[in-house]
């Protein structure tokens, strides 16, 4: 073989490619692109099939997907847009910096704007639609929850917010109020509709309401709308979970009604998102791994001319082979050290640029920064069929703060601006604030006519009203016939059910039911089986927008797998963090789409407020409605399913949750009081409150409601069985709930006619709605020192009440002990403190304590304490009852 000199081979290489090159230029103007990717598609063929390995890449080159020339015009005034945005960039500012000034350490964030108000501006200038006169095709924002400066600033200008709240800007106590740090609809419910500063909740969440609007619009309960979904988030927020983690869903229900905004500034909290690599890249691959359209957006407009003279490739290359956190340094240094070290690597490439000069290269804009750029991406997103959409947008985090922090390291937390610092912002933006009047950072709004206020004002008029805007919607239901509930007073006659399968077939006939039949939404994780509501299969079907394309494989039975596009039943698969997505969407829908819908997501209760807590915080703060239910719920009732399983927990949890009213219902005319009364609550009254009903596995005969119970299951407690002999010496009150208060009963029978113990049995709904308003009262009485004092509910229903007291639930002992203060006696506690064990559900009581035989021995111990009995009575029930005294702790066990 000849020897082929290195220089020769490089030629040799180089007159290939131009070769190559030029070839396909011919076919691409002769034939079109359609043509060119149709014979590169063949090309790869033929190489695979000759044996070469092609490396995979999901990855497309480190440009704009949009080319200069594919790019349109602009409408409006790029000029005004730019004023505005200054503007809204100053007061934003301001803002954070006015507060940390008047009270060191409140926080807040400027640079997370200063990188996103383009792409911000030219959603409010040109695409976000609010609610207008009919308010069908608004679309849905989340707002990144720490870009909140800006859209408050943005609101100012509006005239939507005064100058007050803006100096109140954390500050929500002060007299006339404030603002919140971040987007919560609990603390301003006429402005945010959703709260998204936990990182990755936002997103998730947007996936789970823009398939929300497609199941209104396919149920029939909203007209179709071109309304689109829009969430805006941060780079680093995508390594949480939540973020990417259901990024295939829309992808696969075709939701052209979905654009993510990642705002690619390539900076964290801490540093660089990912310095050794590209974020962009990466994120072009998962989402279109997952079948999105992405629109990378990564260069400004001065990039298009160099781009244009790139022939060989060689500036594409450059671009791609850069890592972050290299850019980021590229970002704080001069131009003179961009053109040695970026344009530098060949001179080739120095000699693209050499008609420039240092300031200009340094001047040269990112995607994100550049109004057209971001423009294009926005309307080639909202006209996009078939996928959903992700721009990936290249800004510089902090940018315009220039010493202050941009592109710096420390820019996230940055909160201060010295004089100097603050005048080169002003400067920078143009902003019409002296150099005397810099130190107090005074916020700047046009006066009402000028033309920034004007062009701001009809550009919101014609799309619709100002966003974010949050606004109820929807008319109150009207009263809901108690006909629906009354099977369920009666009690079962002897039959066994469990509260799931109560709540089951309470949920069918409300499906049936005329008037509020279409308006729930029941939610389920991959778990309908597991809580026998296969039935609703057939009766309601499955949501699926694709309807049913296969036969399915019980298609010959009656309760088949039934797929219908306008199903109603959300089946999600096996994501509870989905779920409770839906349930946000659907139990905000009031306000949002002015639809009543009534969630009813069940799950497994311990993969509920333990596993997804923050979402559920979130519903919270949204003002959802709706009610969650846990199924297999309690301790020592899921047989079988071990320490993962058992929840012993969920009750404790939801009580933190300030507007959650949760129960742990023991039966079936429970659940129908408190699901008929939620319903009045949420939807009649329309309280901001959602509810948390526990439901268990076993099966027991359900009893008439008993004279009188109805306030008391709403409030909490209720007096389910007297004592036989009131007068006998020996008495108790035993406090049993949900499960464990069979078990309670069962006591009572054998204190009675064993120990001659007299008891009387309550059923306790909800130790948290008697926690909550025993606090109320006791905080009343320290306020209103010379009124006669509240009494908590509790101490009504127990001061009087003679004997020992006892509680016993299927939840941690903190549960009974919450109300332990307003008692007129110590409480006995029995509860399911400690880890769960795969056990039947005799041997978990035992091993739990909390069978019948622990209340007896408990009561029994409390008589022989207070010196009713003798110690020995004891001593005797606990060997009677087969209790070994030295067995371990469950608690630690
Ligand atoms: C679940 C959660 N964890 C941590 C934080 C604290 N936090 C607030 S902002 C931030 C960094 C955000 O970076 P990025 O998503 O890239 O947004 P940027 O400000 O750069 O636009 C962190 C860690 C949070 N808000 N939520
Ligand atoms: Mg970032």
């Amino acid at each position: 073989m000849r020897h082929i000199a290195p220089k020769d081979a490089a030629e040799l290489d180089a007159t290939e490619t131009r070769e190559w090159l030029e070839s396909l230029d011919y076919v691409l103007q002769s034939g079109g692109p359609a043509k060119v990717a149709r014979l590169l598609r063949e090309l790869t063929i033929h190489a695979r099939q000759n044996g070469v390995k092609l490396p995979f890449s999901a990855s497309t080159p480190y440009i704009n997907t949009i080319s200069a020339d594919e790019q349109v015009l602009m409408p409006g005034s790029p000029d005004l847009e730019r004023r505005i945005k200054s503007l809204v960039r100053w007061n934003a500012a301001a803002m954070v910096v006015r507060a940390n000034k008047a009270e060191e350490g409140i926080g807040g964030h400027i640079s997370t704007f200063a990188s996103a108000a383009t792409l911000y501006e030219v959603g409010f200038n040109h695409f976000f639609r609010g609610h207008g006169e009919g308010g069908d095709a608004a679309d849905v924002i989340f707002f990144q929850g720490h870009a909140a400066p800006g859209i408050y600033a943005r609101a100012y200008l509006e005239g939507r917010i005064d100058e007050t709240h803006l100096e109140n800007f954390r500050r929500e106590l002060k007299p006339g109020g404030g603002l919140s740090s971040y987007p919560h609809p609990w603390l301003m419910p006429d402005f945010w509709e959703y709260p998204t500063v936990s990182m990755g909740l936002g997103p998730i969440m947007a996936i789970y309401q823009a398939r929300f609007m497609r199941y209104l619009e396919d149920r029939g309960l909203k007209p179709a709308t071109t309304a689109k979904v829009w969430a805006f988030l941060g780079d680093g927020e995508t390594d949480e979970p939540e973020a990417l983690g259901a990024i295939t869903l829309p992808a696969r229900e075709k939701l052209d009604n979905l654009i993510f905004v990642i705002n690619c500034n390539l900076q964290r909290l801490d540093g660089p998102v990912r310095g050794n690599g590209q974020i962009i890249q990466e994120l072009e691959a998962a989402f279109r791994g997952a079948g999105w359209n992405v629109i990378k957006c990564i260069w400004g407009r001065e990039w298009d001319p160099l781009l244009a003279k790139d022939r060989d490739g060689l500036l594409v290359k450059r671009m791609g082979e850069i890592v972050d956190g290299q850019y980021q340094k590229y970002a704080v240094e001069s131009g003179a050290y961009v053109r040695e070290h970026f344009w530098g690597a060949d001179p080739r490439l120095l000699d693209m640029v050499k008609h420039l000069s240092d300031d200009q290269l340094k001047k040269m804009t990112l995607g994100g920064h550049d109004p057209i750029k971001v423009y294009n991406a926005y309307k080639a997103a909202v006209e996009h069929k078939g996928a959903p959409t992700v721009i990936l947008a290249r800004t510089i985090k902090g940018y315009g703060l220039g010493e202050a922090g941009e592109g710096k390291n420390i820019t996230h937390q940055q909160k201060k601006m010295n004089e100097e610092e603050l005048r080169a912002f002003r400067t920078r933006f143009g902003i019409p604030v002296s150099d005397a009047e810099i130190a107090n950072t005074p916020f700047y709004r046009p006066s009402e006519d000028g033309v920034e206020i004007k062009y701001m004002r009809d550009r919101r008029s014609a799309l619709g009203g100002y966003v974010p805007a949050r606004k109820v919607r929807s008319e109150p239901l009207p009263e809901v016939s108690s006909e629906l509930f009354e099977e369920f007073y009666k009690g079962t006659e002897g039959r066994k059910a469990s509260t799931t399968m109560v709540f089951v077939r309470l949920l069918s006939k409300l499906l049936r039911d005329k008037e509020l039949g279409r308006l729930v939404v029941p939610i389920v994780p991959d778990e309908a089986r597991t809580f026998g509501m296969e039935a609703l299969f057939r009766a309601v079907g499955i949501y699926s927008h694709a309807g049913q394309t296969y036969e399915p494989v019980d298609m010959d039975t009656l309760l088949y797998y039934k797929e219908a596009s306008d199903g109603q039943i959300l089946e999600e698969g096996i994501t509870e963090a989905g779920s409770m997505s839906s349930f946000i969407a659907a139990g905000t829908a009031y306000a949002t789409h002015g639809v009543n819908t009534i969630p009813f997501f069940i799950y497994y209760s311990m993969f509920g407020f333990q596993r997804i807590g923050d979402l559920i915080w979130a519903a919270a703060d949204a003002r959802t409605r709706g009610f969650l239910l846990g199924g297999t719920a309690g301790r020592t009732t899921l047989a079988g399913e071990g320490l993962q399983h058992q929840d012993g927990n969920s009750q404790l949890f939801a009580l933190a949750y300030p507007n959650c009213i949760s129960y742990d219902p023991a039966f079936a005319y429970e659940i129908a009081v408190i699901i008929q009364d939620g319903i009045r609550r949420m939807y009649i009254n329309q309280e901001s409150v959602f509810y948390y009903l526990t439901v268990m596995n076993e099966q027991y005969a359900m009893p008439a409601m008993p004279e009188g119970a109805h306030d008391g299951i709403l409030k909490g407690l209720y007096k389910f069985r007297a004592a036989g002999n009131a007068n006998a010496p020996l008495r108790a009150q035993l406090l049993g709930s949900g499960a464990i208060l069979p078990e309670v009963i069962k006591a009572q029978e054998v204190l009675e006619s064993k120990y001659n113990v007299a008891s009387d049995v309550w059923s306790v709904t909800s130790y948290t709605e008697l926690y909550r308003e025993g606090h109320a009262c006791e905080r009343w009485n320290m306020l209103h020192p010379g009124e006669t004092p509240r009494v908590p509910y509790v101490t009504r229903c127990l001061a009087n009440a003679p004997g020992v007291l006892i509680a016993a639930s299927d939840y941690v002992k903190a549960m009974p002990d919450s109300i332990d203060r307003w008692l007129p006696r110590t409480l006995t506690t029995l509860g399911t403190d400690g880890f769960g064990r795969s056990e039947s559900r005799a041997a978990l009581r035992d091993f739990f304590e909390v069978d019948y035989r622990y209340v007896i021995v408990a009561t029994l111990a409390a008589l022989a304490r207070d010196g009713k009995i003798q110690r020995s009575v004891v001593d005797e029930a606990i060997k009677a009852h087969n209790i070994n005294p030295e067995k371990s702790n469950p608690a630690i066990s």
